[in-house]
């Protein structure tokens, strides 16, 4: 079925037609682009929250019982998961607390993981793709879950309305946000596990660090919140949903809102071109190549004027 008729059925909230219009974005199917371009109009209505931390943090498990109880108070939740080792098709989170299949049956509750490969741009664009497609399917809030471990998965959880870096105890003695120049994007921090005794360490450290972050001057309108939860007992759920919502009406009604969607615009703009430039050119290079090579491999030239040959040949 051509991409735009499946444009109605997924606006109807249809998973199937939902699902496949995600899987041909993320193939980067050019027969998509129409629809894509079209679903992009029709979206902007959903609240997007960016989710991202060390492998092991408890992004995954979080995810999953947030995703619960933002269901319980009504809307629809979709997912997407750029994380290849996201537990969601297991089953039981937990020891079965957070039942994935009860979460799985539930048709106001759609989670997809997106494939890592075609890195280059195309991630970013298929996620943003798939984060418009569920929007036009009438999901209200969408969560990205980024493992960040990568520059392009931290700049994906980046491109959302709010932000949230995830760090856990006992994965080492620093506040593992900081390595992968994650304390600065968060809008809410959240000390995951606080069942566990180590996590006040956590918390104070993190705690610390930010006070330290605004000391030098990185203030800004909005209040960062650290918030300690547990997805094994629910603490911390309530707040955690209260600072999002805080977070969500500031987004809505700032001037930094305004500011922070014309980012997401000028990156979003950026990594489509990217992806576009790439896949142009590898499809010209494949036939320029050889002869290229040749000469360069001849000493008939050098990389460096043949690799713009090559360059100039291929965007003609
Ligand atoms: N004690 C405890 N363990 C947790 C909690 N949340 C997640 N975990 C465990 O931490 C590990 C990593 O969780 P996962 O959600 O896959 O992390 P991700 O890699 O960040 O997505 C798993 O073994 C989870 O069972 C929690 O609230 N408390
Ligand atoms: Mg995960």
């Amino acid at each position: 079925m051509p991409s735009t008729e499946l444009i109605p059925r997924a606006a109807r909230g249809e998973i199937p037609a939902i699902a496949r219009l995600i899987s041909r974005a993320e193939a980067g199917m050019p027969e998509a682009r129409p629809a894509l371009a079209e679903i992009y109009k029709r979206a902007g209505k959903a609240h997007v929250i960016g989710i991202t931390g060390v492998p092991g943090s408890g992004k995954s498990t979080l995810v999953a019982a947030l995703a619960a109880r933002l269901r319980a108070t009504g809307g629809k939740v979709g997912v997407v998961a750029v994380d290849p080792s996201s537990p969601y098709s297991g089953g039981a989170i937990l020891g079965d607390r957070i039942r994935m299949t009860e979460l799985a049956q539930d048709p106001g509750v759609y989670i997809r993981s997106m494939a890592t490969r075609g890195a280059m741009g195309g991630m970013a664009r298929a996620t943003l793709d798939a984060v418009d497609i569920l929007d036009v399917g009438g999901f209200n809030t969408i969560i990205i879950e980024t493992v960040g471990v990568g520059q392009d998965e931290v700049e994906i959880a980046k491109a959302s309305h709010t932000t949230i870096v995830v760090s856990a105890p006992g994965l080492g003695d620093e506040i593992q946000a900081i390595k992968a120049g994650m304390l600065e994007i968060a809008d809410i921090h959240i000390v995951s596990k606080c069942d566990r005794s180590d996590a006040n360490r956590t918390l104070t450290d993190l705690k610390q660090m930010l006070t330290m972050g605004v000391r030098a001057g990185v203030a800004s309108e909005w209040p960062v919140r650290v918030v300690g939860i547990s997805s094994l007992n629910g603490e911390g759920f309530d707040e955690l949903l209260e600072a999002i919502a805080k977070h969500r009406a500031f987004f809505k009604d700032s001037a930094s809102g305004t500011q922070r969607r014309l980012a997401i615009a000028g990156f979003r703009l950026e990594k489509t071109a990217e992806n576009l430039l790439i896949e142009r050119f590898q499809q010209s290079a494949a036939a320029l190549t050889p002869a290229l090579a040749a000469k360069l491999s001849a000493r008939q030239g050098d990389p460096y004027s043949l690799a713009r040959e090559l360059l100039a040949a291929s965007l003609a």
